[in-house]
């Protein structure tokens, strides 16, 4: 670790409020102080960053390449401070200038550049890379627009622009002389060279500069500092006005506009494919430049390409980076003269893909025309690709014709992503164990009957240095008086709570720190909604995106139940409850919309029924981000985890809460399966069919949810009053489409698709088992406190670990200052 000098830090803060901004530190706005605190901090980080680097060079060390197009990172400036275990000097310093430190952090704006649990799961892997000391270089995209701004108005979502970098980016640094040409559309001309052999050459196409952005990734005190590299497009410098003469003039034009489209906006979709002709465009572009910089790179050093699989591997993060493939085929074979068999044979031993979902509606399948149009000399060679497997799937199973359309890559006018990642990768993992075992027994099966030896499982984790040492310094604290330190780097160690789970002063402390955490996240409710909560109530919380197989409705309907249940009874022994929701619908995601409105309509009936004497609230925090959610895991009571089974991958808002002492209410999906195995079924609520029935039922084609509309009065009462008035009185057909969803078929979308009506009474038991197990507080507390304590595997330290070992085959290093 490096020594701080804080006398050398104020300087330094005072030196840039004046070079950046002509002011003294006293002058200085909030924004201007993070600016000038943000640099600074930068300035003790490069140090470590350009010895980490080094430190590779000279070891000439086996390096994993992230590609992902979402990378969720949340603020840097807080993160950066705890992993160089610069917080209390830092924090000293910034007092004895008369500025706050939380105040500061809350002047950055979070970096979006991801929709939800993938996007976020690319950064914890990224923070758990570095504090592990693997090379890394996480690979993406630098939108200038991340994730929209969510304002909720008259209860409706209402998208802002996040125009997240109108005040700059301190930490990030451009890196011009790494630029590249990506090159679009025209056509591929067949030459020879003079021995003979074919060539490849894109003619007529239009091309782009990709100019990449550098942002430290600081390892927990190790000075191990990785990078993630985000490309953004400019324009190619031909724009001279010869040209204009010469008829190229429409040619420029076009090429400035296609650098300004392409990394303009991140896609605010969530596990869906919306099959647009921009989306490819980005997925090319970052990918192109992301490789052909990885094999400069690995020439700079190597002779010869041959053995580029020893030192290289590329993770593809979902399909979306898929094109990787194609491209270092192409750049092998057409840039470094490789045969076919060569190039084949080393792109199968660099890449390796990770499947996130089983949503059919995610999976990506391009158009032929589009893709072969965008990308012509990548299309050639997907073609060839897929000609060669179609061969081997026909010697392994001769005449049968059911597996080359269940398996080509090529199919049916498109071509699919999933496909040719798994038939070019020599890894396929899942991210939870029963997501893997749907993969390989349902979704994937001929893929896995034909490779099994390609599958595998990574449980996903996160990393307890954000969500549990920066987003709840109380509880980290408390653990650390408890057991030590060890739990930052080692999560396994915190275990070592569960001697205390019994002890009543224990207890106390913990019930009284999430107090203290639910006044916090109280006050924020307060401030932002109007909405007076109760921190003494049991506080219920679903916060993710807004999906319909994550089940906000379910949630949603057994408040109305409640409500109906306490407004005939209003002295039915009933436990306080604050339901808390958050969650982004995708921008055109109509129905997911329709259900937002839902939960603000309720709770503007229910907060301001004075008749229920505050036993139930219900609030929507506007513009969840991952800033907010530190707070809301840390005031959590209840996670609720409440997917259908089988469609929610894995989940890691489950892992996060469980870290904080919340108790799962959930399903017996994704990783819930594995949190209920390591905290005991006792510790936690659960419900539901499971993934067998619901996999069952889909296969017969569905269940008919009139069955129990018809029999059970409690749920005809809350369904019918989706359209009776009873919460939008002004327009009681607003919620009808959810209404019909639930009791009718529609075209191919089955009645109720996502089982609500059936598994409601078996929530509901669940959550009366909730309101049970916390009237009894010396039980609750040890349910929670054994929560955090069997928290250990959900590590994405652990997470990596795996991955390091079993798929990317990486050494550590390690870093020492000079
Ligand atoms: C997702 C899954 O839906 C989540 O269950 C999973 O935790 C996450 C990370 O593996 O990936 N897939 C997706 O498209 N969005 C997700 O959040």
């Amino acid at each position: 670790m490096q020594n701080i000098n804080k006398e050398e830090f104020k300087k330094s803060i005072e030196d840039y409020t004046k070079v950046l901004f002509r002011k003294s530190v006293s002058e200085a706005s909030k924004q201007q102080l993070f600016q000038a605190v943000s640099y600074s901090v930068k300035d003790l980080i490069i140090d470590q960053w350009m010895a980490t680097h080094r430190e590779y060079e000279d070891k000439d060390v086996k390096t994993v390449y992230y590609l992902s197009m979402e990378f969720l990172m949340g603020r840097a400036l807080g993160n950066n401070i705890i992993n160089m275990k610069a917080n209390n000097i830092i924090k000293e310093a910034l007092d004895e200038l008369g500025i706050d430190l939380n105040v500061i952090e809350d002047q950055e704006p979070d970096p979006a550049l991801g929709n939800g649990g993938l996007g976020r799961l690319a950064a914890c892997f990224l923070d758990s890379l570095s504090t592990l000391g693997y090379p890394a270089y996480g690979c993406g995209i630098r939108y200038k627009y991340g994730m929209f701004e969510q304002k909720i108005e008259n209860g409706f979502q209402v998208e802002v622009p996040d125009n997240w970098l109108k005040d700059g980016n301190p930490f990030e640094m451009k890196r011009s002389d790494y630029a590249v040409e990506v090159k679009f559309g025209g056509y591929v001309r067949i030459t020879k060279d003079n021995n003979g052999r074919e060539k490849f050459v894109q003619e007529n196409y239009q091309s782009v500069l990709a100019v990449p952005y550098d942002l430290p990734i600081v390892g927990y005190g190790n000075n191990v500092v990785n990078t993630l590299r985000i490309w953004d497009a400019e324009a190619i410098d031909n724009f001279n006005l010869d040209s204009f003469d010469k008829g190229d003039y429409q040619k420029a034009v076009e090429q400035q506009n296609l650098a300004r489209t392409i990394c303009e906006v991140l896609y605010p979709n969530d596990n869906h494919y919306a099959g647009k002709e921009l989306r490819l465009k980005q997925q090319y572009f970052f990918v192109s430049a992301s490789i052909q910089r990885a094999v400069i790179k690995y020439m700079e050093k190597h002779e010869d390409i041959h053995n580029i699989h020893e030192k290289v591997c590329f993770q593809l993060n979902d399909t979306h980076p898929t094109v990787t493939v194609a491209e270092f085929m192409r750049i092998l074979m057409d840039d470094y003269d490789l045969s076919w068999d060569e190039a084949w044979s080393i792109t199968t031993k660099t890449c390796a893909y990770t499947n996130h979902t089983i949503m059919s509606e995610a999976l990506e399948k391009w158009p032929l025309e589009l893709f072969s149009r965008l990308l012509p000399r990548i299309y050639q060679i997907v073609e060839e690709i897929n000609r060669r497997f179609i061969i081997e799937i026909q010697a392994k199973y001769p005449n049968d014709y059911k597996k080359i359309e269940k398996m080509a890559i090529v199919y049916d006018g498109q071509v699919k992503m999933a496909h040719l990642a798994i038939v070019a990768s020599f890894s396929v993992n899942g991210v939870a164990r029963l997501h893997t075992e749907i993969l390989k027994n349902q979704q994937l099966k001929e893929f896995y009957q034909m490779m099994p030896e390609k599958f595998n499982s990574k449980t996903n984790g996160i990393t307890q240095r954000r969500f549990l040492l920066h987003g709840n310094p109380l509880l980290a604290d408390w653990v650390t008086t408890k057991i030590g330190d060890d739990w930052i780097t080692n999560l396994q160690h915190i275990s070592e709570l569960k001697v205390y789970a019994d002890d009543l002063r224990c207890q106390k402390e913990f019930m009284q720190i999430k107090y203290q955490n639910k006044v916090r996240l109280a006050a924020y409710i307060k401030e932002h909604n109007g909405i007076e909560v109760d921190p003494r109530s049991i506080f219920d919380i679903q916060v993710k995106r807004l999906h319909e197989y994550k089940r906000q409705l379910l949630n949603i309907l057994h408040v109305m139940h409640l409500y109906n249940q306490l407004k005939k009874n209003p002295e039915m022994e009933f436990y306080p409850r604050t339901f808390i929701f958050g969650a982004k619908a995708s921008a055109g995601y109509r129905r997911a919309k329709a259900i937002i409105k839902l939960i603000n309509s309720v709770g503007d009936v229910v907060n301001n029924d004075k008749s229920i004497q505050n036993k139930l609230k219900v609030v929507f925090i506007e513009n969840y981000r991952v800033s907010n959610a530190e707070m809301i895991f840390a005031a959590a009571d209840v996670s609720e985890q409440i997917s259908t089974a089988s469609k929610e991958a894995s989940g890691t808002g489950n892992m996060k809460f469980m870290l904080n002492g919340a108790l799962t209410l959930g399903t017996m999906d994704g990783a819930n399966v594995e949190i209920v195995e390591e905290v005991g079924e006792e510790n936690a609520f659960i419900f539901g069919l499971t993934s067998d029935e619901v996999i069952k039922y889909e296969q017969e084609g569905g269940y008919n949810p009139k069955d129990i509309y018809n029999i059970d009065q409690d749920i005809r009462t809350v369904i019918t009053q989706l359209v009776n008035g009873y919460y939008s009185p002004e327009n009681p057909e607003l919620f009808r489409e959810i209404y019909n969803s639930l009791l009718d078929s529609n075209g191919g979308e089955r009645a109720d698709q996502y089982f609500i009506l059936k598994d409601f009474r078996s929530y509901e038991a669940a959550q009366k088992r909730v309101e049970e197990a916390y009237k009894d507080q010396a039980r609750w507390a040890k349910s929670a406190i054994l929560n955090v304590a069997s928290s250990g595997k959900f590590t994405s330290d652990r997470t990596i670990e795996e991955y390091a070992k079993e798929i990317w085959h990486l050494d550590k290093v390690k870093v020492e200052l000079e």
